[in-house]
């Protein structure tokens, strides 16, 4: 398998540590779409990454889909629940944590604009977005050791690679501050070997 990647892309991130807690070998191709000689496009006309060359040739993207790939491969630990209701409900708080992403990634792209172009009111929409992510996070989070079921998840992945883009891109905004439980549960993620073997360079 070829997972084409740029280092600081959450999303990609995502997919590598769902490599590493299974334990699958893969060859990790760095490429950044925002770069000029990209192939991303040639894999994923969409132009993100994280995208996934099989062994057999065919591609999956979208981190979801590839996470879904990942686990037909019927490799422990399993990261999704047989039961299709379970499913829904693990891929919902994926669904919940990649959004906060998203709208990290959104408001930090607006950040970047030229003064004269940026535009205050979408970067304060997306850090609600974020507030009231985290807010839901927090209340699904609370008085459990994973977000779902009593094993390690996608979900939990999602919401640890959430905060860690946080922490990566917004280190002024003091999420733990208001949400002592994602604190914890960011400890416990952070701590381990699929997250620190994946930290992103700094810039
Ligand atoms: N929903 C997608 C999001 C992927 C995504 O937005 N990746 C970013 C990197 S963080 C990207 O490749 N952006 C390039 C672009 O939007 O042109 C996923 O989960 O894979």
């Amino acid at each position: 398998m070829k997972l084409f990647a740029s280092l600081t892309s959450p999303y990609a991130r995502k997919i590598r540590i769902v490599l590493a807690e299974k334990g699958l070998p893969f060859e990790l191709v760095v490429d950044s779409p925002w770069e000029a000689n990209t192939r991303v496009p040639e894999l994923n006309p969409l132009g993100k990454v994280p995208a996934l060359i099989t062994d057999g040739g065919e591609v999956f993207f979208d981190s979801p889909v590839v996470a879904g790939y990942l686990e037909t491969l019927n490799v422990s630990p399993h990261l999704l629940p047989h039961d299709p209701l379970e499913r829904v409900r693990v891929r919902q708080v994926e669904a919940l944590a990649d959004g906060v992403t998203d709208a990290a990634v959104t408001a930090l792209l607006e950040s970047r604009r030229p003064d004269a172009q940026r535009s205050d009111e979408v970067i304060a929409r997306q850090m609600d977005k974020i507030e009231r992510g985290l807010a839901e996070l927090e209340r699904r989070a609370a008085g459990r050791t994973w977000l779902h079921g009593d094993a390690i998840g996608l979900g939990d992945i999602a919401v640890g690679v959430a905060l860690a883009y946080l922490d990566l891109r917004f280190p002024q905004y003091l999420w733990r501050d208001g949400h002592p439980v994602l604190a914890a549960f960011g400890e416990r993620m952070f701590a381990r070997a699929s997250f620190s073997e994946t930290r992103p360079p700094v810039g």
